[in-house]
């Protein structure tokens, strides 16, 4: 068994005997490490051209990971960082890649909700996570990765890379380019309410994918949140919607059938369901929920297809058309959810009433 070199920086208990690649992020490179004396860990290499910094996005993660761990009774409510033999929080190898380490404490992660149970629990840990940070000193963290959710900004680096066409993509994609221009003006809600100061800046997670939260084997309950790269300030509206995106889509991220892909209307409602019982979030902010799915499901189709267009430096893929088929499902998605604004507008009234 070929067991990663770095896997012996950290401080685990024992020495590392097995280790498999794992999970099914699109950006790190992820391992689990077993010990001799039978302790498990989650063993990661940090994508260096996705996060500049790791060093500041270890000095963020684990900040918030011991502000956490403060305020919870079980240790696997919070993800724990394993320190290196140096006393960091991460161990810079030879070849100068980044690397960090952290307790695997069990528990399972969904790509698809398999009941409405494993999708509320999830908007209760997303929810409960900000509701903790709820103090947490905001402009303490780093910006690992500017303007992440600014989606006027994303639409500019399109447009940049729809004039480049480095890989002569720009034929393959005229549809979905032309339906994403036409939302321009719509997208840019949320970034210009942000500006004028009409939603509240929260500690936000962004990145709130189901196969982010980790879920007890036994009780079936969720545990903690995973992923913390992307924690900085930014709108509940972001967390919420990307959440919707991705567990409430008839459909994985990745379907190549657009006809099978839409929102699931019941499953929305029941995220509605547990965020808001999780969160405490103003009138404005929980107006503004549905447009929240809207905006980062259009943000991440226009993502994925400036990155086809950008010869895929940035997104893993599993075969060459891969982002094209994640931009062209995430472009229908959002483009469902289009027609079903006032649905989603009546669900979260609903619910926010029968909860005030
Ligand atoms: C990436 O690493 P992963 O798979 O959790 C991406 C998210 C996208 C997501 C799409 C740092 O998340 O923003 O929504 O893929 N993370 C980063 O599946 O860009
Ligand atoms: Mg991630």
């Amino acid at each position: 068994m070929h067991i990663e070199k770095a896997a012996y920086a950290f401080r685990m208990n024992g020495t590392p005997v097995s280790c498999v690649v794992f999970g099914h992020g699109h950006i790190n490179y992820t391992l689990k490490v077993t010990t001799d004396a039978g302790a498990e860990y989650v063993l990661q290499k940090i994508n260096k051209y996705v996060f500049r910094d790791p060093v500041r996005l270890m000095a963020n993660a684990s900040a918030i990971t011991e502000y956490l761990r403060k305020r919870i009774d079980d240790p696997r409510l919070a993800l724990h960082f394993i320190p290196t033999y140096q006393g960091k929080f991460y161990h810079r190898d030879e070849c100068g890649e980044f690397w960090r380490a952290y307790d695997f404490v069990g528990g399972f992660c969904l790509d698809m909700p398999e009941t409405d149970e494993d999708f509320y629990q999830s908007a209760l840990a997303f929810g409960r996570f900000q509701q903790q940070l709820m103090d947490f000193p905001a402009d303490s963290l780093y910006e690992t990765i500017p303007n992440f959710h600014n989606t006027i900004d994303r639409f500019r680096q399109l447009k940049e890379s729809v004039k480049t066409d480095s890989c002569k993509r720009l034929a393959d994609v005229q549809q979905e380019l032309s339906f994403a221009l036409a939302q321009e003006e719509l997208a840019g809600t949320l970034q210009r309410m942000r500006e004028s100061g009409e939603l509240p800046l929260r500690v936000t997670h962004n990145d709130t994918k189901l196969n982010n939260v980790l879920l007890d084997r036994a009780t079936r309950k969720s545990l903690c949140v995973l992923d913390l790269d992307t924690v900085m300030p930014g709108l509940s509206a972001y967390d919420f919607g990307d959440s919707i995106r991705f567990g409430a889509s008839t459909a994985p991220e990745d379907e190549p059938d657009v006809d099978k892909i839409g929102l699931d209307l019941h499953l929305f409602e029941v995220y509605t369901k547990g965020y808001l019982q999780a969160a405490d979030l103003t009138e404005k902010e929980i107006e503004m929920l549905p447009m929240g799915a809207f905006v980062i499901t259009l943000e991440t189709g226009i993502r994925f297809l400036k990155d086809y267009l950008d010869g895929d430096l940035y997104f893993k893929i599993a075969y060459p058309e891969h982002n094209l088929v994640r931009a062209r499902s995430q472009l229908k998605l959002a483009a469902d959810m289009l027609t079903k604004m006032e649905d989603m507008h009546n669900i979260v009234q609903r619910i926010a009433k029968e909860q005030a």
